[in-house]
């Protein structure tokens, strides 16, 4: 099925065209998301229920607080939010709990794809309505309203393009720090890069899980750094920017030019990651944009009025090197 993309403008623009669409038209031009009246409801508040994966980097932070800004109580809703740690047993106890709590409807960011089947069945047997929002689960899709997200694997196919681009042909010795074991980015970002460096010199001569986090880049850079030298390693591919700065600072200590002496790519484009690629640091940035509240929430407004959505809602990522950085860094909204 073809792919429709959203850039940031124009998911502006289409949750500004949904509240139109769906609004009640009341007479005073009050109209808006805040009237509650383009919920399908009398106009009451909507109890949102919001799983969390946890606050594991820079792009979660942006996240919930793009998620908590639009599920407001001025727009209409009464967000109960759990993040779950990074845990996904205690994710699946947080939406089972919003269940029994009988909100309106559930919004879930998945921390890994596996192992949702029976608490959804358990949300559509109990007539309350599941969106998706960042990752995405194996689970039919019969069991979630919406998925709004970004395309991993085209991330890490932008990723290994790029390097594919820089090294070709040279022998290249690679390290990659893994996202989240079993989540989706990790997945699709280690395929998308795979499938665009097939065929080239770059070899991969490790990769492990960081966690996508910053400590668990640190460290397991620190072991690949212990078993292969600065002088072994030539590229590393982080899942996300945070486990990226945590490698710096292991290249740094054991007294190596990060962005020189080992060519960086990692994704998310948060702002650490984004000055730490005008500071020469980084090499190579593949944004996966955070900020998807607004069009989350207008999804989660759409279904319980009853309107179609879109099964599957792809938000546009952008490429960044070093110069186009610099270019945008003071401009970013994230
Ligand atoms: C991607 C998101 C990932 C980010 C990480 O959409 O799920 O999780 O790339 C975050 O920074 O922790």
């Amino acid at each position: 099925m073809r792919k429709r993309y959203l850039s940031t403008i124009a998911m502006v623009g289409a949750a500004a065209f949904a509240l139109t669409a769906c609004s009640s038209g009341s007479d005073d031009g009050s109209d808006d998301a805040s009237s509650g009246d383009d919920s399908g409801s009398s106009g009451d508040v909507i109890t949102v229920g919001f799983a969390q994966t946890g606050s594991e980097s820079g792009w979660r932070s942006a996240n919930t607080e793009s998620m908590q800004t639009a599920f407001s109580e001025e727009n209409g809703f009464d967000l109960v939010f759990n993040a779950a740690d990074n845990d996904p047993a205690a994710q699946i106890s947080a939406v089972r709990n919003f269940i029994n709590q009988g909100v309106d409807a559930i919004v879930l960011a998945p921390i890994v794809e596996d192992g949702w089947d029976d608490v959804l069945a358990e949300a559509a047997d109990a007539g309350i309505p599941v969106v998706l929002e960042d990752r995405t689960v194996s689970a039919s899709d019969d069991l979630y309203e919406s998925w709004v997200g970004l395309d991993f694997y085209t991330e890490g196919l932008k990723a290994g393009e790029w390097a594919a681009e820089q090294f070709g042909d040279t022998p290249t010795k690679m390290v990659v720090l893994e996202g989240t074991t079993g989540s989706a980015p990790a997945n699709d970002r280690a395929d998308g890069f795979n499938d665009a460096i097939a065929g080239t010199a770059i070899e991969t001569i490790d990769s492990q899980t960081g966690d996508f986090t910053r400590d668990g880049g640190k460290s397991v850079m620190e072991g690949y750094i212990a078993n292969y030298g600065i002088d072994g390693i030539d590229l590393l591919y982080a899942h996300n920017d945070d486990m990226g700065l945590g490698a710096i600072e292991a290249i740094e200590a054991a007294g190596g030019v990060p962005g020189e002496d080992i060519t960086i790519i990692t994704i998310d484009a948060v702002r650490d990651g984004m000055q730490a690629l005008v500071d020469g640091k980084i090499n190579y940035i593949v944004e996966c944009n955070p900020l998807l509240g607004d069009l989350v929430s207008q999804v989660v407004k759409d279904v319980l009025a009853g309107n179609a959505v879109e099964k599957e809602i792809y938000v546009e990522d952008l490429t960044f090197t070093q110069e186009e950085a610099a270019e945008v860094i003071d401009s970013r909204l994230y």
